[in-house]
């Protein structure tokens, strides 16, 4: 996979040189190129930003360097694309507060694609007429990593290329990792159950028994019923979104203990006791 970060703040991007993505880069698995948004400016201050039209606080990233700095991204493809990869070019991934939240599901969209471009926005964002002209070439995603502000777009980059890039083949080890997780598909979208290693018995907390039984499926079941629990706890909006077709009655009963119901497409909270 070939990924290409336009930003003014490159030295942000250093730790994707370290760990596992840094070790995917040196194997050949990933490569990514940084470019400097100002080696796109024309004027001797090498200026990207401007006062927003309207009025208010803030400023804005002129549109003039960010399509020369994207259009020459566009014009050095990877070498090996097929015709048909080449022909759909990059999906152009636009951090931003205001874009659809980032999730393991796009993780996993992306990690099929052989060729993804940030455009990582400072100060108020871009001028939108670059997101509504680069739409009408490649295919535009603009993610934001969850409902709060950050001051731009790198931090998203590390995030999301992470998710994405650990998924590509070679990159984590043990493949079965990655489908055992928290939000994985495979597990329906739940959180993951909690882990112990050694030793047994640690400041005055045991280890579940049902642990060390050797009984793979009272294993099994505990760690779903764990899951469960944890994610009507925790994250109940993933339970609105759980399969009902998915759940066993074992599942059934600890749901329903947790206050939880089947309903369509989903779970719901079992009507709450009226109060007189
Ligand atoms: Cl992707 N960018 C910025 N600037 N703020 C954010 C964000 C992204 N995601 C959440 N907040």
């Amino acid at each position: 996979m070939r990924i290409d970060v336009v930003t003014i703040f490159g030295e942000y991007l250093q730790p994707l040189s370290l760990s596992l993505i840094g070790k995917a880069q040196a194997q050949g698995l990933l490569e990514v190129r940084v470019r400097d948004l100002r080696e796109h400016t024309r004027d001797r201050h090498r200026t990207v930003d401007d006062t927003p039209y309207g009025g208010g606080a803030g400023l804005l990233m002129k549109p003039e360097p960010w399509g020369e700095a994207l259009d020459a991204v566009l014009a050095d493809p990877p070498a090996a694309l097929t015709a048909d990869a080449a022909e759909r070019g990059p999906v152009l991934l636009v951090p931003s507060p205001v874009g659809e939240v980032f999730s393991q599901r796009l993780a996993v969209e992306l990690a099929a694609e052989p060729w993804l471009v940030f455009a990582c926005g400072r100060y108020e964002g871009i001028d939108a007429r670059v997101v509504e002209h680069y739409r009408t070439r490649i295919r535009v995603r603009e993610v934001s990593l969850g409902d709060y502000v950050l001051n731009g777009g790198e931090v998203a980059v590390l995030a999301i290329t992470e998710a994405v890039a650990r998924l590509l083949p070679g990159v984590v080890g043990n493949a079965a990792s990655l489908t055992e997780e928290s939000h994985a598909a495979e597990h329906d979208g739940l959180l993951e159950h909690p882990a112990y290693t050694k030793p047994a018995s640690w400041r005055g907390l045991e280890v579940p028994a049902v642990l060390s039984s050797g009984h793979h499926g009272a294993v099994e079941r505990w760690r779903r019923d764990e899951a469960l629990r944890r994610t009507a706890r925790r994250r109940p909006d993933l339970l609105a979104r759980l399969d009902p077709s998915r759940c066993d009655a074992a599942d059934l009963a600890v749901l329903a203990a947790e206050g939880w119901v089947p309903a369509a497409g989903g779970f719901r909270p079992a009507a709450a006791a009226v109060a007189d």
